[in-house]
């Protein structure tokens, strides 16, 4: 079903007619997230994408362990929604977002609240989780504001969490690197304390026992700031990008019900955990809590084109639906705000899913998952092993005084070997299609475990 087209051996056309790779100029692209000087002096490159794997120029095949980058749950190149790209682009190539609409994008609201828990009945489009999180962090403030309780503007992030990169994102955010370069960020922000315990919870299988009790840091910024400054908390249900840090068994309800209490907004930030990673559309079906705002990203359009959405309670958007008629209600939007293409990608992805049961998959390939990749236990270096649906977390014993190295080590010694994997500090990140097959997950598993043993 999921056979990739693109034969190993095929030699891969420069798409586009670009140039060779050897005759590449690089020095003007300044890439992000990427060590530029050392990528540039040893360059990987990907130019083709099919079902489970990627090709490099020289028609190397490569097995993609992360879903491109957490995005590609339905696999590379699927043609549902490669013609509907297509087709949108040839019928019509963008349309005003402001005081104008275009009929996909009224379509996929209503396609994608029925995947959402019924209480999340509201859209807004954006292009990217980073601007989903402003969108999210806007709409709380500006709720508490439009119910006349204008002290709430207080936001509440997590040690550990990432929220994306503009500036609202790093302030909630609790990631150092992320945050120390760039001044004093958003004003009246706190932290939760994260919620990773290896010395409690090492080698868990899916959420960990302890640590719910976390939650009531919650209580004590409210006992420290008082709820009526207090205007939301942000989390990601289970933390991807700092390493695939699961939720303690009943955090999320304890959090939940601490919000109640005082007020306060959840927003969950299902960047990565949304469309299926979990074995269930979101992480919110998945643990049976539903936050008041839900940012997606990433799985939205199977990365094919950029996109992001802010999900709302009823409540929310009619706190916004008071004034005159004919004034904007909620100041805020972006130029490509449900731009065509998007549109057009997301309504082929949301019927790729929904053909091929993509969004419960993660659940009944989790088991397989899970044995594989507690299979590394022993093996040198490993120190913790994390698992959710069709994530995974293995973290490794840094390398004293070079953290990160061992990790991105392993990275380009698989990459070499043939299989993409992702790593953050020192945690290998996987996170393969959901179209995944045990032959898949064997070959990520025993690449890394040989890359591992090998420079035990
Ligand atoms: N929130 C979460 C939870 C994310 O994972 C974003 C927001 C930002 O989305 P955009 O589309 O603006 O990138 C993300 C993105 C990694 C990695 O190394 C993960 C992300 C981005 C970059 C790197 O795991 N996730
Ligand atoms: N900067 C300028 C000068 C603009 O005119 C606009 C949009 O009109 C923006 C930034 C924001 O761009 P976007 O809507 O793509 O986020």
């Amino acid at each position: 079903m999921h056979k990739d087209s693109i034969p190993a051996t095929q030699p891969a056309a420069h798409p586009g007619g670009a140039a060779s790779p050897a005759a590449l100029k690089m020095d003007a692209h300044w890439m992000p997230f990427t060590a530029n000087r050392q990528f540039k002096a040893a360059p990987r490159l990907l130019a083709k994408a099919a079902g489970m794997h990627y090709w490099t120029p020289e028609g190397r095949q490569v097995l993609d362990g992360a879903a491109g980058l957490w995005c590609v749950n339905a696999g590379h190149a699927r043609p549902r929604i490669v013609k509907a790209i297509a087709e949108q682009a040839q019928e019509m190539d963008y349309a005003p977002p402001f005081n104008m609409g275009h009929p996909k994008s009224f379509e996929l609201a209503e396609r994608l609240v029925e995947l959402t828990p019924a209480a999340l009945n509201k859209v807004f489009f954006t292009n990217s989780g980073s601007e989903a999180v402003e969108t999210a962090l806007k709409m709380a403030i500006g709720y508490h504001r439009a119910r006349g309780e204008g002290s709430r503007t207080r936001l509440i992030g997590r040690e550990r969490g990432y929220h994306g990169v503009n500036f609202g994102g790093i302030s909630v955010g609790g990631i150092v690197g992320n945050r120390k370069t760039f001044g004093p960020l958003v004003p009246g922000v706190d932290h939760l304390r994260h919620t990773h315990d290896l010395a409690r919870n090492a080698y868990s299988r899916g959420v960990p026992e302890h640590g719910a009790d976390l939650a009531d840091d919650l209580e004590r910024m409210v006992a420290l700031h008082d709820a009526s400054t207090i205007a939301a908390v942000i989390v990601e249900p289970v933390a991807g990008s700092t390493g695939v840090l699961l939720p303690p068994k009943g955090y999320l309800q304890r959090l939940r019900a601490i919000c109640d209490k005082y007020g306060i907004l959840l927003i969950f930030d299902e960047v990565i955990t949304g469309f299926g990673r979990l074995g269930s559309p979101f992480a919110a079906t998945h643990f049976g809590v539903t936050p008041d705002l839900m940012c997606v990203a990433k799985g939205i359009t199977n990365g094919c084109v950029p996109m992001g959405a802010v999900f709302a309670t009823q409540a929310i958007h009619d706190a916004f639906m008071t004034g005159p008629e004919h004034l904007i209600e909620f100041p805020h939007g972006y130029t490509y705000s449900a731009h065509p293409l998007a549109c057009a990608a997301a309504l082929g992805t949301l019927d790729t899913y929904a053909e091929e049961e993509l969004l419960t998959r993660a659940a009944k390939m989790a088991p397989v998952f899970e044995n594989a990749l507690h299979s590394l236990k022993g093996v040198p270096n490993v120190i913790d092993i994390r698992n959710i649906g069709l994530v995974g977390g293995i973290e490794l014993q840094p390398i004293a005084g070079d953290p990160g190295k061992r990790a991105f080590n392993v990275f380009l010694e698989c990459w070499e070997r043939g299989v993409f994997i992702r790593t953050t500090g020192d945690t290998i990140a996987l996170s393969p299609p959901l179209i995944v097959e045990e032959s898949h997950i064997d070959q990520i598993v025993s690449t890394i475990a040989d890359v591992l043993k090998k420079h035990a």
